[in-house]
């Protein structure tokens, strides 16, 4: 597949210079399991090296970045985002080798990217400090500053989203950054952070040190002189980072995934609700922090409901990125083992599989793949039903009213999204505030993936927002002036 493929540089970015590890890191396509690319190893002296170089680009207004004006930072982020566009295919095309996800789907991403650079392109030179009443002899403002050097740690599920996401936001606000990509997938990062270079970004701004998270994205996360810290993965890691963090008094914002319910009751457009609930558990093979990975629906309408997402499910085509499926695989052996062993334990403990998806004619029969899949019977408080399983796998269970419903909404330590399909506007009100968690989307599921909408969790899935102007001002600073005249 690589042959196909034109590759991005594979070093480490630092200081506006392409650099060669001592080792390399072998990067397989999830959709055959054959090797990809070899990316760089970054280690402590790599890292350090980032951090210096981004250090240097902002020096109060003297660096290289720093000394931009919003205005034209807002211009470079504006046409950057049409670089964007330009090698649109790409980049689609290396996001769907290098992640397995469908064709559509890498599209989409890629155009969501350009979207971040646009919008907060636009916002660059709209970020506004207040005027504070107070004594009469006194004049008060607050200024938004910028942090300095953000590190960031992003995942393999949605690279060039989550590069718009963080580093148009965080250049936007006049930083520069330090970006550790996961290992199983950056290179779509690679070639943006080289599209990038190449179109005027002082050196500095951007250094990209691809490699392992207990190495590079470690010694990151522990850094002195890093001034946020953005991170976006498991709970698990996302307490380390924070820990290490918390060393240096560092502010960091977590998106830690979640386990998100949709609410489906009895007098919902069904026509609407069923189809956004498969495709809110199958997009990226449900590798996504947003899935709604939970069905609860009404008691009147549950057999109903099940019989007809059946059909759905069974409907389900998995193949490689490039066929367009309706699923690809997942990204590596690990990830499915994992899901594969507890499904295994869910059926032993008697969790039914109501329907499932097939392997496209022709899909290779070495990608990651495990098929979507509907799980039903399932004992209440159940692993299913309280841990992320990061796969197209939706679990069902059934509530009597909205009382009921909402309970088990609430009943995960999770809290990022949730889907709530009703005409009833009461009932809409009461669950939208109801609900513990970051978003709540009535009669849809997402909103488009809008990126103007904030987007974070609570609880377990973590805390900050991203996305949005909200997620511009959480790159700021606030620093209060008062002058006594
Ligand atoms: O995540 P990790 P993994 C969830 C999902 C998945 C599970 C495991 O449930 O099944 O996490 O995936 C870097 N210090 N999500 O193991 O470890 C790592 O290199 C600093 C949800 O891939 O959290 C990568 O760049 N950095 C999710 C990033 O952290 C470290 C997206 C994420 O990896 C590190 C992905 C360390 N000690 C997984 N260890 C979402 N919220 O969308 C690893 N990393």
């Amino acid at each position: 597949m690589s042959h196909a493929l034109a590759l991005p540089p594979q070093q480490a970015l630092i200081g506006g210079q392409w650099i060669d590890t001592a080792t390399t890191i072998q990067v397989e396509a999830p959709a055959s399991g054959e090797p990809l690319a070899r990316i760089a190893r970054s280690q402590a002296a790599e890292v350090n090296a980032a951090v210096q170089a981004a250090q240097n680009a902002f020096v109060g207004q003297l660096g290289e970045w720093s000394s931009w004006s919003a205005r034209l930072r807002s211009e470079w982020l504006l046409s950057f985002a049409g670089v964007i566009e330009a090698h649109h295919e790409q980049l689609a095309q290396l996001e769907c080798a290098d992640t397995g996800k469908p064709m559509t789907q890498a599209k989409g991403d890629i155009a969501a990217c350009a979207r971040y650079f646009r919008f907060y392109g636009g916002a660059a030179d709209k970020l506004h400090g207040e005027t504070i009443p107070f004594e009469n002899d006194f004049a008060v403002m607050t200024l938004r500053e910028p942090y300095g050097v953000c590190a960031q740690i992003i995942p393999w599920n949605y690279p060039a989203q989550i590069f718009g996401r963080c580093v148009a936001a965080a250049l936007a606000a006049g930083n520069t950054i330090v970006l550790k990509p996961a290992e199983d997938a950056c290179l779509s990062v690679l070639r943006l952070a080289e599209l990038a270079t190449n179109h005027g970004l002082p050196a500095g701004a951007l250094n990209v040190v691809p490699g392992l998270g207990s190495e590079a994205g470690a010694v990151l996360a522990s850094h002195a002189d890093i001034h946020h810290l953005s991170f976006t993965g498991s709970p698990e890691t996302g307490t380390q980072v924070a820990q290490a963090a918390a060393q240096h008094h560092v502010p960091v914002t977590l998106e830690l995934g979640g386990k998100s319910p949709q609410l489906v009751f009895a007098d919902a457009d069904l026509e609407a609700a069923l189809p956004a609930v498969v495709r809110g558990i199958i997009q990226n093979a449900g590798q996504t922090c947003s899935a709604g990975s939970r069905l609860l629906v009404q008691r009147d309408i549950a057999d109903s409901v099940v019989a007809t997402l059946s059909e759905l499910f069974a409907a389900l085509r998995c193949d490689v990125g490039e066929a367009d499926a309706d699923c690809g695989p997942l990204i590596n052996a690990r990830q499915k083992s994992k899901l594969e062993e507890r499904l295994a334990a869910a059926e032993a403990d008697g969790i039914r599989v109501a329907a499932k998806g097939q392997l496209a004619a022709g899909a290779p029969a070495d990608g990651h793949f495990v098929l979507p899949q509907l799980l039903t019977n399932i004992p209440d408080g159940h692993e299913v039903l309280r841990e992320e399983l990061f796969g197209p796998v939706l679990v069902v269970q059934i509530f009597e009213d909205e009382a009921q419903a909402l309970a088990l909404a609430n009943a995960t330590d999770f809290g990022l999204c949730a889907g709530v399909w009703t005409r009833d506007g009461g009932r809409q009100l009461r669950l939208a505030k109801g609900i513990r968690s970051g978003q709540v989307f009535i009669n849809n599921y997402g909103a488009a993936g809008g990126v103007e909408l904030p987007f974070g969790g609570i609880g377990r899935s973590g805390h900050g927002r991203e996305k949005g102007f909200e997620g511009l001002r959480s790159y700021t600073r606030i620093k209060t002036i008062a002058i006594k005249h």
